[in-house]
Formats: structure tokens, sequence, C-alpha cells
């Protein structure tokens, strides 16, 4: 017997060019402030999974999308929460307009081939210890334009025994 959890559904989208370029946005607020990520966010009552990531990119990036495979679904779990994150992800390979800072994020060019010449202008490589930590272990199928399908657990960091906390200080 496993405890039954809920689903929540959420949307996450990359933009990505032919040649090895990817938009990652800063994230400014709310949750997983600080970190970068796709663009994307709840999907809302009566909309389609593609209408709310259509939607939430062009709310948080000022594109629309012209062209938005679906490539991959991840589903988070917290403990101590009965609801898993169940994420969509898709890849945008054209869109109208240029990617522009909003309220929610600032977004920037990186890119995923290693590094070459260095006298060449670079972009960043992928930021991944600015990233989720799961980011890691499936972006290689997203780039490698493999379907992927994943389940990742968030455990809280591990308690230290009672009483341990003096004689860590005293070395
Ligand atoms: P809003 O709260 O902005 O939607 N998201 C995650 N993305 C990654 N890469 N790893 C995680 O590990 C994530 N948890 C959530 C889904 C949240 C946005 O953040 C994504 C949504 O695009 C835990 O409405």
């Amino acid at each position: 017997w496993l405890p039954t959890s809920t689903l929540k559904q959420y949307t996450l989208v990359f933009p990505v060019t032919e040649d090895g370029k990817i938009c990652l946005g800063m994230k400014k607020r709310g949750f997983g402030a600080g970190r970068y990520n796709g663009f994307g966010g709840k999907v809302e009552p009566g909309e389609t999974v593609f209408e709310a990531a259509k939607r939430e990119l062009h709310e948080e990036a000022n594109i629309v999308a012209t062209k938005m495979p679906h490539c991959g679904r991840i589903r988070f779990a917290f403990e101590d929460s009965p609801v898993l994150m169940d994420v969509f992800v898709y890849r945008v390979e054209a869109w109208e307009g240029d990617p522009s800072e909003t309220e929610e994020m600032l977004p920037a060019w990186h890119t995923s081939l290693p590094p070459s010449d260095p006298s060449m202008p670079q972009l960043p490589q992928i930021p991944f210890d600015d990233m989720w930590p799961d980011d890691d272990l499936w972006f290689p199928l997203f780039l490698a334009k493999k379907s992927f399908v994943g389940r990742v657990d968030f455990n809280k960091p591990p308690v230290a025994p009672e009483g341990s906390e003096g004689k860590m200080e005293d070395g």
C-alpha cells in the first residue's frame, strides 16, 4: 500500500535554437526565486496544458511560441506534502518576439555546447549550480531531444541527532 497523492499540473518551457543556445530565466519572485529555470507555472482551470505553457511563456518572457513540442514529464514529490507537482516540459523551437525581462523572470541566453575557441565571444554555460538540483539529471535527455519521464523526491535535510549540537561546537 502506498499513500495516495494528488497531482497538480505545471508547465516548464525552454526556448532553444538549432545552434545550441538555450534561454533560461532567472526567477525573480515566488517558488524557486534566485534560480535559473525554464518559463512556466500552474495550469489554470479550463485551459489545456499546452495553452498554459504558451500563456506562461508569454507572461514571463514576452514571446509567442509557434513551434513547441512536448518533450518530457517530471513529477516532484516533497516530504510532508500529499501533492505531487506534475510538470510538463516543452521545447520551444520557433517563436515570435525576443525574450525580455518581465516581473517574474530575467531571461538570459546560455550555450549547451562544450567551450570552444576561448578568443571567440562565448555565451555562459548552463549554470547547474544556480538551478534546481534535479535539472542536471534530465537536462542531458532534454538537450539530446529524447523524450523523458521521471520522478524526483525532495527530502528535508537530515536532522542532527539530539544533543549533537554541543559536541559539534566542541570540535
Ligand atoms: P510558479 O510557482 O512560478 O510555478 N518547478 C521546477 N522546475 C525544476 N526544474 N525543478 C523543480 O524541482 C521544480 N519545481 C517547480 C514548475 C513553478 C514553476 O517552477 C517549476 C513551474 O514552471 C522542484 O507558478
